[in-house]
């Protein structure tokens, strides 16, 4: 088996080092047993995530040069414009800083105390987004995502039986819109289907409610549509992106992922009311509702982005590679959520650390374990992520403890992924040395982050 075939060559590189194993067993330790601690120069190959951590093309680069950086009306700020409506079919948008703050402005705008926000499983800053001004998100997933072995090509799809539940048990009051992510990260960057995108407009219509899209990862789900889905075989992707725009209200979107730029975020709206208001309030938050926190240059590189990370070779090419790891991984029985999505290569902790009990982290533990075996840098995606249940206080623990290999856009050859596949397999061999963690320092948002851990002995 080989890797895909690369549709770039490369003009820069930039060094990285192997820490040896002495200085990798003290850098975990110094980070609590938590990766994002661990400082990026004792990282041999960094695969936390994919989020603005894109190598950009040469005409990305030259863009860059062109920002216009007056405080109003930058010229960049109209050719994201353009892109935009060009690649997502939305007229208006407004520019901030990344993902989180376009959640911010949308979510503090349509979400009032008490309403219940439906959404193919939660991403962790779109659910604090939700509840800072008072609401509650609820999964209204297909079942399928849940179980990791499931090969269902759409895990991303919406139940709509479960949204019907919702309005049946809250009522049509206590529910303003349909909140739908592209590609769903903690599901494992699962697809949604345009059949179940377009079988959503019309229920939604039905109840006057609105969607708003998390269109983050979205080109790389118009790819898998075009893979997967019957009819789609043949259509250019930015029609595909277009189809499943016009089927919300407006999105979100963090530039850092398929856009290939290392920072800027939007959204966008062809709702005037939304846009209206969501524009007043950029300027509170982020900067002038010309810029919102981006530099002139950056939206420049955005608009780029935007447009290259539609191309269908690339997809292909990106798409093929994080399947290509998954590959090698699921070959040597290395257990892993299938099928592999467009991101990145999700582990099941569950399974690769059978000994290891919930309340001792598997998947926090695994990232750890992953790290001193190899200086890969992996990501916990299950109980820390999720944390703790508003009302009760207690722990949650999602039926996914994975842990995520998360594949930088365009960065690392595919002799990265044979090494991180081998090492990988290595630890698997000896999986049963593996000892748990336990929580020692918890801060009271997003813990993930910042939280501290010690091993326990086996
Ligand atoms: C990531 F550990 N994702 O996947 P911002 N929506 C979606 C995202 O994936 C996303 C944002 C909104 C990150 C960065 C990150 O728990 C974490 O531009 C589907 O990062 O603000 C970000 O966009 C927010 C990592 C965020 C995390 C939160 O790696």
């Amino acid at each position: 088996m080989n890797g895909p075939v690369e549709p770039f060559k490369i003009k820069m590189v930039e060094r990285v080092g192997m820490p040896d194993e002495q200085r990798r067993n003290n850098a975990i330790i110094e980070a609590g047993y938590n990766t994002f601690l661990l400082k990026s120069e004792d990282v041999f190959i960094d695969l936390l995530t994919d989020s603005g951590t894109s190598a950009m093309s040469d005409y990305q680069w030259a863009g860059l040069m062109t920002g216009d950086e007056a405080y109003a009306g930058s010229r960049n700020f109209y050719h994201l414009r353009e892109a935009i409506r060009d690649v997502l079919g939305y007229t208006s948008y407004v520019p901030c800083h990344q993902g989180r703050g376009a959640e911010h402005l949308m979510y503090s705008y349509l979400v009032k105390p008490g309403q219940i926000v439906p959404r193919n499983m939660y991403f962790t800053t779109s659910k604090l987004h939700v509840e800072l001004p008072g609401g509650r998100m609820v999964d209204i997933i297909i079942d399928e995502a849940h179980d990791p072995e499931n090969e269902y090509l759409f895990k991303g799809n919406v139940d709509l039986k479960k949204l019907q539940a919702l309005i049946d048990e809250f009522g049509l009051g206590k529910i303003v819109f349909v909140n739908v992510e592209m590609n769903v990260n903690m599901a494992g960057g699962q697809p949604i289907s345009m059949q179940n995108l377009r079988e959503l407009r019309k229920f939604c219509n039905d109840y006057k409610l609105k969607i708003i899209f998390d269109a983050t990862r979205s080109s790389e789900n118009a790819f898998f549509i075009r893979d997967r889905e019957k009819g789609y075989e043949n259509v250019p992707i930015i029609e595909i992106l277009r189809e499943m725009m016009s089927y919300s209200d407006g999105c979100i979107y963090s530039c850092k992922k398929d856009a290939l730029v290392n920072i800027g975020g939007f959204l966008a709206t062809n709702d005037k009311e939304i846009f209206e208001n969501t524009r007043n309030m950029v300027v509170v938050y982020e900067g002038l509702h010309t810029y919102g926190g981006m530099a002139g240059r950056d939206m420049e590189a955005v608009a780029r982005g935007l447009r290259e990370g539609a191309q269908y070779e690339y997809l292909k090419y990106r798409v093929n590679q994080v399947r290509y790891l998954g590959e090698l991984l699921n070959k040597a029985d290395v257990p892993i959520v299938k099928p592999i999505g467009g991101h990145a290569v999700f582990l099941n902790a569950l399974k690769f650390l059978p000994h290891i009990s919930r309340n001792q982290w598997p998947a926090q533990t695994l990232t750890a374990a992953i790290y001193e075996e190899s200086a890969v840098r992996s990501m916990e995606r299950g109980a820390v992520s999720k944390g703790r249940d508003k009302e009760t206080g207690q722990n949650i623990y999602p039926a996914l403890e994975l842990v995520r290999l998360t594949i930088p856009r365009r960065v690392y050859t595919n002799t990265h992924m044979e090494y991180t596949a081998n090492s990988i397999i290595n630890l698997f061999k000896k999986k049963d040395t593996i000892s748990g963690l336990k929580m020692v320092y918890e801060p009271k948002y997003l813990r993930f982050f910042q939280s501290r851990f010690e091993k326990i002995s086996l």
